[in-house]
């Protein structure tokens, strides 16, 4: 069984040597995407014993993510786990997060990393619950972290799993396609460190989450235009035509023609007939790409 553990790193010079050695014993390959950084991630991570594939510049978490599971692929490796390069979880816990892809019980292992317990930051536990919620909604299904970078994937996972994200939503449209393609999703409790001594985080939490919401954004609506996009426009319409109604039996009965609850009608209904259209539009694309896969 070729176990393999793969490592998304940016600017992370300060401790993948030390993420790389700790993982080593537990697995036959160590791979590093190392997503154009500026110091000195590629050597430190050479030295230590993994194999790098090297992007000339920074394209994001999701299309290192993307040269990974190439990899994966390429080689044929049964069991891939994906961790961060940043210290942030413990490599001595691998064995449990590819516990269950070796009994097959599980396609794909989620860790996930609240508890009251863990030291997370509350601005960051509030965004990623926000994440969650709104993952969970794509993709239907309920996971309780859904942004969490250590998993386990089964080779069956590791063929399935498609995503075009180039950013940090990728690990909630991963999360979505395989819901969608009905794998066998678990959950493991994760330690999480935030005084690891270095940084942890690439970006700042507002440009981080609004990458992820850019993403969920994109998926809800190629995969359900009609119901979040269709029904508030209808919504819009009818509020929009109530709205002009009670403008004319105003003017009727009174004689006062009032003009901003005019425009109030006319924006809302136009704004109801946009996205009626989008949905009717995202509607048909998706159906015809879902024919022809
Ligand atoms: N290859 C690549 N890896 C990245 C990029 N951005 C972040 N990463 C890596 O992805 C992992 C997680 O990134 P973080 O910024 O720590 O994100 P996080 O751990 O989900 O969130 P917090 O630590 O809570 O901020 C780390 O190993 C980063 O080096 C990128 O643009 N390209
Ligand atoms: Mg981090």
């Amino acid at each position: 069984m070729l176990k393999i553990v793969c490592i998304p790193a940016y600017n992370e010079q300060n401790l993948i040597a030390d993420v790389i050695r700790r993982v080593r014993p537990f697995v036959d390959k160590v791979v590093v995407c190392d997503d154009g950084s500026k110091d000195e991630t590629e050597q430190k991570a050479h030295d230590a014993g993994a194999h790098v594939i090297r992007h000339q510049k920074n394209l994001g978490k999701g299309a290192a993510m993307k040269s990974l599971f190439d990899y994966a692929k390429d080689i044929d490796a049964d069991i891939m786990v994906t961790i961060d390069g940043d210290g942030q979880f413990l490599p001595e816990e691998i064995s449990k997060i590819m516990e269950p892809v070796i009994k097959g019980k599980a396609d794909v292992v989620l860790g996930y990393r609240f508890d009251d317990a863990t030291d997370m930051p509350s601005y960051r536990k509030f965004g990623n619950k926000f994440l969650d919620k709104m993952t969970s909604l794509a993709s239907e299904l309920p996971y309780r972290d859904t942004q969490g970078g250590f998993r386990a994937y089964s080779r069956k996972a590791i063929d399935a799993i498609q995503f075009s994200t180039s950013g940090f939503g990728v690990d909630s449209e991963i999360l979505v396609d395989a819901s969608k393609k009905g794998l066998k999703i678990m959950e493991e409790k994760v330690t999480v460190i935030y005084n690891t001594g270095g940084k942890t985080s690439t970006k700042t939490p507002v440009v981080h989450v609004s990458e992820v919401v850019r993403t969920l954004l994109e998926i809800i609506a190629i995969h359900h235009p009609l119901k979040y996009l269709g029904i508030p426009g209808v919504i819009l319409i009818i509020t929009g035509i109530v709205v002009g109604i009670f403008v004319l039996i105003t003017f009727n009965e009174t004689r006062y023609f009032s003009i901003p609850f005019t425009l109030v009608a006319i924006s809302v209904t136009m704004l109801g007939l946009l996205l009626l259209l989008m949905s009717v539009v995202l509607f048909s694309i998706s159906k015809s790409i879902s024919q022809k896969l």
